[in-house]
């Protein structure tokens, strides 16, 4: 595979110091070398700029969302990074930094494709507003704003409007989800496969039914948005909002297997490491390093 490796160093959308380090820290610890040993072709596009912005200016722009109008601009800028590398016959691999930089993946994505669907692997949904955020953190909101719900400034992100269909949406993981959240996902009738139903149904079926409907619908390109507090909180405790009751190494290893498997794949994040809160064993950095491994081995060539 073709591999456009782009780094997005923001905290902005988690408003939390440490953030953004995840791509310099990724690649301090071999992630390029990870990508080439495992017969890929990397181009590292660096990072996207992110303008310094002083917290007492958090709420400058909006009331309930910090950081607005800065989290806005690095995602326009990142969503043309993903468009061209997409034009260009790269696969994206998007390093955070914080989640609100989901918003700017799909909207450069949706813009390649005519018709996608986007796997959100998250221990929560990312689909507030900023009326039901209990924070005003952006990175609580991309996927809904994807969906064309939420404020303006996050809904017209590269272009104006609706980026991916709810019915193209996947959540998978969810177990720390505000119950505005849950009241859009039932509102939208979203794929909602929280902790709670994997448990139920056993994650092999759960993948399986999420790869029959994928390929059911007719979509041209698959999005993977991993946010690696999916995991168990004892895996990772170097990140901002981590979630007892998580995914174990194998079964992360599992889930890219699986959807790695169907080469249907078109694009991807994984965000939200934050090493300056990591264990002095560094475990945090370790397991994502461990799960990038995977995640490249597994691609196809
Ligand atoms: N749902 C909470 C919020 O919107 C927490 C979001 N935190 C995340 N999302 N790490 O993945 O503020
Ligand atoms: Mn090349
Ligand atoms: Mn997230
Ligand atoms: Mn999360």
């Amino acid at each position: 595979m073709d591999i456009n490796l782009i780094g997005v160093p923001l905290k902005y959308g988690c408003d939390r110091d440490g953030a953004q380090l995840g791509p310099a820290t990724l690649r301090e610890n071999g992630i390029i070398d990870i990508i080439k040993k495992n017969g890929h072709d990397v181009h590292d596009m660096g990072d996207i700029y992110i303008p310094y912005v002083v917290s007492e200016d958090k709420y400058k722009d909006h009331p309930k969302m910090k950081y607005l109008n800065t989290v806005a601009e690095v995602n326009s800028n990142l969503a043309n990074n993903v468009y061209c590398s997409l034009k260009g016959q790269s696969f994206p691999f998007i390093i955070g930094g914080d989640h609100a930089l989901g918003a700017g993946s799909i909207a450069g994505a949706s813009k390649f494709f005519k018709n996608m669907a986007v796997i959100w692997i998250d221990a929560h949904g990312d689909i507030n507003t900023y009326e039901t955020s209990p924070s005003g953190n952006i990175h609580g909101m991309p996927l809904a704003a994807s969906m064309n719900v939420g404020h303006p400034a996050l809904t017209n992100i590269y272009y104006d409007g609706i980026k991916v269909i709810p019915q193209n949406v996947y959540i998978l993981g969810g177990r720390d989800i505000d119950s505005g959240e849950f009241a859009l996902a039932d509102e939208l009738n979203l794929n909602m496969y929280t902790m709670d139903i994997v448990r139920e149904r056993g994650l092999d079926n759960v993948l399986e039914e999420i790869v029959e409907k994928i390929k059911a619908s007719n979509v041209d390109g698959v999005h993977i948005s991993f946010d690696i507090d999916v995991l168990d909180s004892s895996l990772v405790p170097g990140t901002g909002t981590p979630v007892a009751g998580g995914f174990s190494i194998e079964e992360g290893k599992e889930i890219f297997t699986t959807l790695l498997g169907e080469k249907f794949i078109t694009s991807m994040d994984f965000v939200e490491l934050n090493p300056k809160i990591d264990n002095e064993d560094k475990r945090t950095t370790k397991n994502c390093i461990e799960m990038l491994e995977h995640i490249f081995s597994t691609m196809h060539n």
